[in-house]
């Protein structure tokens, strides 16, 4: 593919963006004038800035590093916590929404957003030390520094549990040996919030920073799935991590998992914002593409494709309308979390894979956004818990039978 700078991209793409968000049900009337605010401020951020290039860096397999500073100033770095260490000081449904608008325009920008704000910044806030706090979250806010969260092992995916990567206590500092696989971001973060066990087997978070002697960060290649966000591994040899470095907050496995509870929101909302987005791609044009004489759109087949797209989002945006409120009441539980990722995730792939057809073979094209959709959700499918593991974690809730153990 041809090389292009980024004002060659904006000169040739800006205005081309055209999507307008579904609403069957009115959800918006459910938002504050401040979430609307901050929402459509992001959309239209996204249109300018995001949209425009986003196809060349899918394409070419390149985060694209420039619209960092850009992110920050939309509010995309810990957006819920608050602002007295730089951060946004809003709620979780702003968050969501901020998610969704993201994610609207691709899966890995949204990944690069969530990692930073629910998987980093929200630990170092949540069971940090008040120096790390300070240290660390203005500048996690702003994207002056860049950060990944390393829980997943290659020997260990759906059971974090049975990690192996570990540290010792040498006195003055903590001695760290091990590697995590498939870490978004992880190719250039600044920092890494890693999981390791301790002398006792106890699961301890600890900062480690780029430049640690020992530490590298391996690039993954050849991903078919969220091109656009750069992917790696997190190896750890013989790593001297300062004590202060630990987060003094938290033991066990409920200190990942708790952050996860936050990022798999995030993800509720913006795997329905791909979704809104392969409705509103399909919609349009189906309303333009001619065949038989007639719009495609007047063929009761396309009908049915789009009535049922629109009965699953509306249904979607309302779950997580009502997950907004519990969260922000401290009332979601971790399961019902479970339940709005898993629900709308599938419904996206489902509704993405529907839509591309609709566009026959114009579908599988850069031009139109479904297939890097479609694609992208393969790993959203898969990373934060499986669909599978989601569905089990519905089933002991209701049944409070565990199926892991
Ligand atoms: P189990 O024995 O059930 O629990 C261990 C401890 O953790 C507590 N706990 C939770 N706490 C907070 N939130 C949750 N959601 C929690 N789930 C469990 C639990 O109460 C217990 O606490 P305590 O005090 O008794 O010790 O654990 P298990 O080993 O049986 O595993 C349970 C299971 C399978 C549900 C869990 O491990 C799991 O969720 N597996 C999936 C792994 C996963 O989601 N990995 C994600 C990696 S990060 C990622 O993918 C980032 S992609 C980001 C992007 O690019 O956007
Ligand atoms: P496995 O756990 O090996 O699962 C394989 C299959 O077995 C799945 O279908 C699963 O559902 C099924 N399975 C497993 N256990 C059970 C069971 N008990 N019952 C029934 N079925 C079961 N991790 C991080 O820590 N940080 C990141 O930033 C991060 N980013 C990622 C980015 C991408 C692009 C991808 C693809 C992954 C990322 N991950 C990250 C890792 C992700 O969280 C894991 O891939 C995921 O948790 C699944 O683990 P696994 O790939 O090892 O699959």
């Amino acid at each position: 593919m041809e090389k292009h700078t980024v004002e060659e991209l904006l000169a040739a793409n800006r205005g081309k963006d055209r999507y307008t968000a579904p609403d069957y049900y009115g959800v918006d009337d459910l938002l504050t004038e401040e979430q609307k605010l901050v929402r459509d401020s992001v959309r239209d951020w996204v249109k300018k800035d995001l949209s425009p290039i986003i196809e060349y860096h899918a394409q070419r397999a390149e985060f694209p590093h420039h619209i960092i500073p850009g992110l920050g100033a939309a509010g995309a770095f810990g957006p819920q916590l608050p602002a007295e260490y730089g951060c946004g000081g809003m709620d979780y449904t702003t968050y969501g929404l901020i998610m969704m608008e993201l994610e609207r325009c691709d899966s890995g920008i949204r990944s690069t957003a969530s990692v930073q704000g629910s998987l980093v910044m929200y630990p170092i806030f949540k069971f940090g030390s008040e120096e790390q706090k300070r240290k660390y979250l203005p500048k996690l806010a702003t994207g002056e520094m860049m950060g990944c969260f390393g829980l997943t092992e290659p020997d260990h995916g759906s059971n974090p549990g049975g990690m192996t990567t570990n540290f010792s206590d040498k006195g003055d500092h903590y001695l760290l040996n091990g590697a995590k696989m498939w870490i978004s971001n992880a190719p250039f973060a600044d920092i890494a919030v890693v999981w390791a066990k301790n002398e006792e087997g106890k699961i301890r978070g600890l900062i480690v920073e780029r430049g640690m002697e020992g530490f590298s960060t391996p690039e993954t290649h050849n991903k078919w799935s969220l091109r656009a966000s750069a992917t790696g591994e997190l190896v750890f040899q013989d790593v001297k991590v300062p004590k202060e470095n630990l987060l003094p907050g938290v033991e066990g496995l409920k200190g990942p998992l708790t952050c996860l509870n936050s990022a798999r929101y995030g993800i509720s909302w913006g795997a329905l914002g791909a979704a809104m987005d392969c409705y509103d791609t399909a919609l349009r044009y189906s309303k333009q593409r001619i065949q038989f004489g007639r719009p495609i759109a007047g063929f009761q087949l396309q009908q049915k494709k789009l009535a049922e797209m629109i009965t699953e989002i509306t249904k979607a945006q309302l779950l997580v309308w009502r997950l907004g409120q519990l969260m922000d009441a401290g009332k979601a539980t971790p399961a019902q979390i479970s339940m709005a990722k898993r629900n709308n995730v599938e419904i996206a792939l489902k509704i993405g894979r529907e839509a591309r057809q609709m566009l026959g073979g114009m579908g599988i094209t850069g031009e139109y956004p479904i297939m890097r959709h479609m694609m992208n959700l393969e790993s959203v499918v898969t990373y934060e818990g499986t669909h599978d593991i989601h569905l089990l974690i519905t089933g002991m809730d209701v049944t409070g039978e565990n199926a892991f153990a």
